[in-house]
């Protein structure tokens, strides 16, 4: 399989960090999102949305969104990380649609228009209600990790591994700090800990 990817990409890492945990070894074809090179012709044939991460099957299907695909890889892979038990994986689905509507908007693309030098007078109009937002996801995270190990009870899951990646890297841009949330923090720990672990830029 093929990985069409940016390594700096919390949305592509969530892919890697999966593929490391499992054992998967992909091949890693990297795009330059700030030249816009996810806008090619032959880049668009893939995904017509012009994002990566996509992930190209060995007979040449290709899977676009982060959420979908990490959903398919635990699936092929009957991976625990995707619980059987209904209640526990609807728990899991939770955390993945709440990522991409509550989460990611308001933490990965501020990180995004704050460290590319992305900023534009809109962006800006937008910034404080994005921040005020993002507080709360940080919040939400930081409750459930109080009285739970991983975001569905104590063993982990795909929705740690879908917002691993740009939780750990909130800070960046200036917009968070995470010394205000203690249990996101031993959160972060215990999964750095982990013996697949790979760090956001490895490839
Ligand atoms: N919802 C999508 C978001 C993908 C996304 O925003 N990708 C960004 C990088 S993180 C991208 O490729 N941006 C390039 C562009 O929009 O031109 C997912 O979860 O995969």
């Amino acid at each position: 399989m093929i990985l069409h990817d940016f390594l700096p990409s919390g949305n592509g890492y969530k892919i890697r960090l999966l593929c490391a945990c499992l054992g998967l070894k992909v091949t890693l074809k990297q795009y330059d999102i700030t030249k816009g090179e996810t806008h090619t012709e032959s880049f668009l044939a893939m995904n017509p949305n012009g994002k990566i991460p996509v992930l190209q099957l060995d007979d040449g299907q290709c899977l676009s969104e982060s959420n979908a695909i990490i959903l398919y890889l635990a699936e092929q892979y009957k991976s625990a990380l995707l619980p059987t038990d209904a209640i526990l994986r609807a728990k899991v689905y939770k955390w993945l649609f709440w990522e991409q509507y509550s989460h990611e908007p308001n933490i990965a693309s501020p990180r995004f228009w704050l460290t590319h030098n992305a900023m534009t007078d809109l962006k800006k109009q937008m910034l404080p209600d994005r921040i005020q937002q993002g507080h709360a996801a940080l919040k939400q995270m930081e409750e459930t990790l109080a009285k739970q190990t991983f975001l569905v009870g104590d063993s982990i899951t795909l929705a740690d591994i879908c917002l691993f990646p740009y939780t750990h890297v909130a800070e960046e841009g200036g917009a968070y700090q995470l010394t205000e949330h203690p249990n996101i923090q031993r959160w972060i720990k215990d999964i750095e800990a982990l013996d697949w672990f790979i760090p956001i830029t490895q490839d």
